[in-house]
């Protein structure tokens, strides 16, 4: 089989890549190591920048998520038991959009299958050939036979534990982390949100965040430590530690009611440079992975995509390569502010296990800052819609 682009990897970036070249008249081939009904099934992202909003609007796949999809112009932080507001409206003048990970996948998939788009799951030993040279190609295998895909180039769209990433040679790849002390133990309930918007909530116990997909699912999530497995939280010790970390009088209205999905994350900020390499581009978590407290894997996911569309675009257009050679350039200046972003969100938000007085003083008087200062308010305003493309 030949293709322009062999994208390896059908969750958010590579589907939406597909989607948008394909528009573009550029042929696409989607290569996933799972089932689809197990990438639809995934739960994860809440919170859309508004640049996401409109990317996802140019690719075709916006009506659902105008329709269904909430609005939001600000968040609450808590600290102490008091709650102040970041009002993006007054701020910025901007707003984010609350539509779920799963319902993003779930409309790219759609408006693939109905594009004739494909999508060959279930792909296994997924490996990317001569990327260094002219003329790239991808080997898998499917119901035990292998398959080759002849391409001009090759996106990396697999995530963090994708392959793609790891074919860079070791002398060219360098690599950044940081690995937080804890992870977050998320909890989705067909419940009434405890807000009208999300809570960001720090407190001596830990942090927490009241989030929502609509206004009868609610997402929450809890700080808790690395050792801690699913299993030893029950649904009612989950919610009475919720309640004990977020203000007195939203924990005294909290709708609360039986699990529909329980899962611990650990917490990481990774990035890998450089993004391109030879005919491959890594794309979203195939490249970087943030802390989830500022809510930017998917919208770094699609910013990375941005680039990587507009520049494949030039290409085949009008044989303009400056957009395809400066991909990684470009992509990484908007990660690492991202990045800088959600490592900050964690830091102020998390008790860190050897947190010292002096640090929890800091802690309390960042926030403090940020409550009082209008300033420090539009800084946190500007960085959580999405810094410009
Ligand atoms: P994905 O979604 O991991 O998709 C990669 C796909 O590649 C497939 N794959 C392979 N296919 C073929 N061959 C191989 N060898 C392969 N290896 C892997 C995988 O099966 C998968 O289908 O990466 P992508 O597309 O870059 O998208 C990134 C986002 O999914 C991620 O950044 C976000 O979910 C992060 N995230 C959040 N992002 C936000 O923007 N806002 C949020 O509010 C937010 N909350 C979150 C989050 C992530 C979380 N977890 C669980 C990590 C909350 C949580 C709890
Ligand atoms: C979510 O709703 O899953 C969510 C919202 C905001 C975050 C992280 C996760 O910062």
């Amino acid at each position: 089989m030949r293709t322009q682009v062999c994208i390896i990897g059908g969750g958010p970036a590579g589907l939406l890549l597909s989607q948008l070249l394909h528009r573009a008249g550029i042929d696409t081939v989607i290569l996933e190591r799972r089932a689809r009904d197990y990438v639809l099934s995934r739960i994860r992202a809440g919170v859309l920048e508004w640049g996401t909003v409109e990317m996802l609007r140019k690719a075709g796949v916006g009506a659902r998520m105008d329709a269904e999809g909430y609005v939001h112009g600000g968040v609450y932080l808590s600290a102490q038991n008091r709650g102040f507001r970041i009002d993006f409206d007054a701020l910025v003048n901007k707003r984010v959009m609350v539509y779920g990970q799963t319902e993003v996948t779930h409309d790219l998939y759609d408006a693939r299958d109905a594009m004739g788009g494909v999508i060959i799951d279930e792909a296994e030993g997924v490996t990317p050939h001569d990327l260094d040279a002219d003329a790239p190609y991808v080997t898998y295998l499917k119901d035990g036979t292998e398959h080759r895909i002849d391409c001009d180039f090759v996106a990396g769209c697999d995530g963090f534990h994708g392959v793609s990433r790891q074919t860079i040679p070791d002398s060219v790849l360098r690599t950044y982390e940081r690995v937080y002390p804890f992870g977050w133990l998320g909890v989705l309930s067909e419940t009434r949100p405890a807000d009208d918007e999300l809570i960001y909530a720090n407190h001596e116990r830990g942090f927490a965040l009241c989030s929502m997909r609509n206004m009868n699912l609610s997402r929450y999530y809890i700080q808790v430590p690395l050792d801690h497995e699913v299993a030893q939280w029950s649904d009612d010790a989950f919610w009475d530690e919720l309640r004990r970390r977020i203000p007195q009088d939203v924990a005294e209205t909290l709708d609360t009611g039986p699990s529909v999905e329980k899962s611990i994350a650990p917490l990481r900020s990774f990035v890998a440079e450089p993004m391109k390499w030879g005919r491959l581009f890594l794309v979203g978590d195939a490249a970087h992975i943030v802390p989830p407290t500022g809510a930017k894997g998917l919208n770094l996911a699609v910013s990375d995509v941005h680039y990587l569309y507009e520049g494949l675009k030039a290409h085949y257009a009008d044989g303009e390569s400056e957009g395809v050679e400066r991909y990684s350039e470009r992509a990484l200046a908007r990660v690492w502010k991202s990045t800088r972003f959600s490592w900050w969100m964690t830091t102020m938000l998390h008790r860190f296990p050897d947190q010292s007085a002096f640090d929890q003083r800091i802690q309390e008087s960042e926030l403090a800052y940020l409550e009082s200062s209008e300033a420090a308010r539009r800084a946190l305003a500007e960085n959580y819609v999405g810094l410009p493309y």
